[in-house]
């Protein structure tokens, strides 16, 4: 059995090596260890979907998601980007208090993701400059 102790240091040490994490002071890091959650997809599972109203914010650590958007005058999304282990998303709904602006898919043979909800996300990552200077 993993203690509460293992688990935070777990969490630790994965969140240091996460590129948009890596220069926030260790309190900060430690706050969002406690508070953050484990979630599972299945493959082609929608973790996101464009138009609906988010309050989760995901750092992916096991497996791969395409991120598909709907352009006008098709009927079907297109895909434009995959992320892998490190990378986030699902920022732009928190910090607009808009609605989500992309589908996020699980791909085989399924994902891991952390997640952290609005309140945690607006404390302890909403401010960070790299979220707000960042064009797709
Ligand atoms: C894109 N156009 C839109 C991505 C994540 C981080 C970085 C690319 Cl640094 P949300 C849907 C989420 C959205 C973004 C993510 O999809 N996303 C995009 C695009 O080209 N959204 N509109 N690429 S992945 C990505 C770079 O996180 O946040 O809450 O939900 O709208």
């Amino acid at each position: 059995m993993k203690t509460g102790l293992q688990k935070r240091e777990e969490n630790m040490t994965f969140l240091k090596s996460v590129p948009l994490l890596k220069n926030l002071p260790s309190e900060k890091l430690a706050k969002i260890a406690d508070v953050l959650e484990y979630d599972f997809f299945h493959e082609n599972e929608y973790i996101i979907r464009e138009g609906a109203a988010g309050d989760m914010f995901f750092i992916l650590n096991k497996g791969e998601v395409k991120v598909t958007q709907m352009i006008a005058g098709q009927s079907d999304p297109k895909e434009v980007r995959r992320l892998k282990r490190g990378d986030y998303f699902g920022e732009k709904a928190l910090l607009s208090e808009d609605r989500r602006t992309a589908n996020v898919i699980a791909l085989p043979p399924g994902v891991e993701c952390l997640t952290v909800d609005r309140d945690a996300f607006t404390q302890l990552i909403g401010d960070l400059n790299e979220l707000h200077n960042k064009d797709y």
